[in-house]
């Protein structure tokens, strides 16, 4: 397919650097390599901002930034710690907007499946380059008119490593830069890798607030809700995000590329580009097992990813809160994983030192806060921290309301998807090989979600294709990482419904294959919930740190340990062996299988993936669920 939008200009230069009329402020342009300088002009004629500025990871360029937006008033610097900064964004964006995220292809089949006719297909969203082209045009044409256009050379994946993957972002937005600085590796070592290598995922991103404004800018937080638009067209690896300054809208490297690009470079390629968290298990004694774990957005990935074990004797390190890139080695035969990313931008409300004291250490320096309350002493402030936090202290809301901690209990200091960005190497147990270029040999993998009702808290898979179809029924209720508004559980496959970036019959065919090379050693699949509510509405699952129990049960699962019996859904924890000491947990609610649940469910499953995916869903998927049915029926 041809690049859309780029007429190539010459590059002209006088005693400043210029491309056209535009003068690059800082960076040498014409020392990038070539396939970047030719993409960055042609990014400067088609945006026109009042300059170019080329970034190279410095700590100057983070501190002249940072200096800037203070003056703005677009970030306020918290006084309590180190370098942390709070940010409260136009109401209007806060989150990733799915209705508004693109797959773009010449063949509409490339990006998403065959629905049957009638059928809504939310597997993604396809448009067609000519069409695309038009929105766009309606767009980029000067949409950076009197602002900077920053160049960010960036790494999914320690630099150099054979795993990791090199972009580049223009944006306008110096916050984009600031998080982008957290959540990959920005260098201009960058360029001298991609002199060898010229491939290199090109991600354009636009505020869409040129000046002078059209529209009033709310909060210094320029954006356009009504025209946001996030644009992937994995065939020539590119990206265009316009309109939004919000977390996966705008940071570039992370859904857009890390998973929608790269999960289509990964299909060409064989390998897996996941939702997931890496971590690494030690028992007491003294054996190590990473795992990987995929649940949807604002589901407990970051959470799980730093544990703090409620079980003597257990220690957990983290190598990745959120993505994963996994392939098998051609000679071990082992799923190797690294975590492409460089920081967390983790939910907020619901972080304390109770839940997850790591991330709270985490970013005690070096971080952005976004959408936050801060207190009168310059902290942060989140729904969760009312207990380490005096009552009566005086609160600044994120939408700039005043009130006293305890005083109002209607008053929230925080968007629900309020969320922190902080360097992942302060991680207080961030993993030693955190950046192996090797990556970690994954011995599980695990699925779950927020399902209040009928699931138990751990499900073994019975072997490969059963743990695929587990992933593919994966629900979950409705969380506000997205737009969706009130709580319902909603299909999410793989925890990736919203991020696969082609047809997802062939995502899920891809993971079946894997079975076809009898030299992949193939981990135990999984599926938790730590969500099941009793007839109060309460958790039966404590969570949090207990997970350490179910992970325990889990890893022994791997060793071949005899602790599980069968059930028509999967292989279940032997009553007794997981290690409930210390709590009081109803086992049999926990554990249930309610028939009639589990056969309307699949039923329910069955028609919304074949409504879905129609002919694009695999044969071995209906297989299972025939098979999983006959069980059910059987089933006393
Ligand atoms: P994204 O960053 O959006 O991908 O989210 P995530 O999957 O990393 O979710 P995160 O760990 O940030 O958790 C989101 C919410 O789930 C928070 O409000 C947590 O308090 C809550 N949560 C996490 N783990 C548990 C658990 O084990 N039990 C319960 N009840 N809640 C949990
Ligand atoms: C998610 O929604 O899964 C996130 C946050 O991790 S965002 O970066 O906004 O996608
Ligand atoms: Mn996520």
């Amino acid at each position: 397919m041809e690049d859309i939008n780029v007429p190539f200009v010459e590059v002209h230069y006088v005693s400043i650097q210029k491309l056209g009329d535009i003068p690059v402020i800082k960076g040498d342009f014409h020392s990038l390599p070539n396939t970047v300088q030719k993409w960055v002009a042609q990014m400067v004629q088609l945006c026109t901002p009042r300059g170019v500025y080329i970034c190279d990871g410095s700590e100057e360029e983070a501190d002249m930034v940072t200096h800037k937006l203070l003056e703005r008033g677009t970030l306020t610097k918290l006084e309590k710690y180190e370098n942390n900064y709070i940010c409260w964004t136009d109401p209007r964006d806060v989150a990733r907007v799915e209705s508004k995220t693109f797959i773009v292809t010449d063949e509409k089949y490339a990006s998403v499946p065959h629905s049957r006719e009638g059928a809504k297909c939310v597997l993604g969203i396809w448009m067609s380059p000519d069409e695309m082209k038009k929105e766009l045009d309606d767009r980029l044409p000067g949409c950076m008119a009197g602002r900077m256009l920053y160049v960010i050379p960036f790494s999914m994946g320690p630099i150099g490593s054979p795993l990791s993957k090199i972009g580049v972002q223009v944006t306008d937005s110096n916050y984009v830069l600031l998080s982008m600085r957290i959540m990959t590796r920005v260098s201009s070592e960058i360029w001298s890798h991609l002199k060898h290598d010229e491939e290199f995922v090109k991600c354009l991103h636009s505020m869409g607030c040129p000046r002078p404004h059209a529209q009033k800018v709310v909060n210094n937080w320029p954006c356009n809700p009504e025209k946001t638009i996030i644009v992937h067209f994995p065939d020539i690896r590119k990206v265009i995000s316009y309109g939004s300054g919000y977390g996966g809208n705008s940071l570039l490297g992370k859904k857009c590329f890390a998973l929608r690009i790269a999960g289509r470079i990964a299909y060409d390629e064989g390998w897996f580009a996941e939702h997931m968290l890496i971590m690494s298990i030690t028992n007491p004694k003294g054996e190590e097992k990473f795992i990987a774990a995929s649940f949807p957005s604002a589901c407990g990935k970051t959470n799980l990813a730093m544990l703090m074990p409620a079980m003597p004797g257990y220690s957990i390190k983290c190598v990745g809160d959120d993505i994963a890139w996994m392939r098998f080695d051609k000679e071990t035969g082992e799923l190797r994983a690294i975590n492409p990313e460089a920081g967390f931008f983790g939910v907020a409300p619901g972080t304390n030192m109770k839940t997850n004291p790591n991330a709270m250490l985490t970013c005690m320096k070096n971080s952005i806060f976004t959408n936050v309350g801060e207190t009168a002493d310059g902290g942060f402030f989140w729904e969760g921290l009312e207990d380490e936090t005096p009552p009566g202290t005086e609160i600044l809301s994120w939408t700039g309301e005043r009130y006293k901690l305890g005083e109002d209990k209607t008053k929230k200091s925080s968007h629900p998807n309020a969320r922190f960005c902080c360097p992942a190497r302060q991680c207080p147990i961030i993993h030693s090989k955190w950046e192996d270029p090797a990556g970690v040999p994954i011995s599980a993998i695990i699925f779950g979600g927020r399902r209040p009702e009928g699931v138990p808290l751990v499900i073994e898979a019975f072997d490969w294709k059963h743990g695929v179809f587990l992933a593919s029924q994966l629900k979950s209720e409705t969380t506000a990482a997205a737009e969706h508004t009130g709580k319902q559980v909603m299909h999410d496959p793989f925890a990736m419904r919203p991020f696969v970036g082609y047809n997802f019959g062939r995502y899920i065919q891809h993971w079946l294959d894997f079975e076809k090379d009898p030299k992949n050693k193939l981990p135990k699949i999984f599926h938790v919930n730590w969500f099941r509510l009793d007839e109060n509405n309460k958790f039966l699952w404590p969570g949090f740190g207990d997970n350490i129990r179910v992970l325990d049960w889990i890893i022994r699962r791997t060793n071949g340990e005899d602790i599980a019996d069968l059930s028509p859904v999967g292989l279940l924890p032997k009553k007794g062996s997981i290690n409930l000491d210390g709590l009081s947990v109803d086992w049999d609610k926990l554990l249930s299988i309610p028939k009639d649940y589990w056969l309307s469910d699949i039923e329910e499953t069955y028609k919304w993936l074949d409504d879905q995916m129609g002919d694009d869903l695999p044969q071995e998927i209906r297989e299972q669920i025939e098979k999983q049915k006959q069980r059910l029926v059987e089933a006393k």
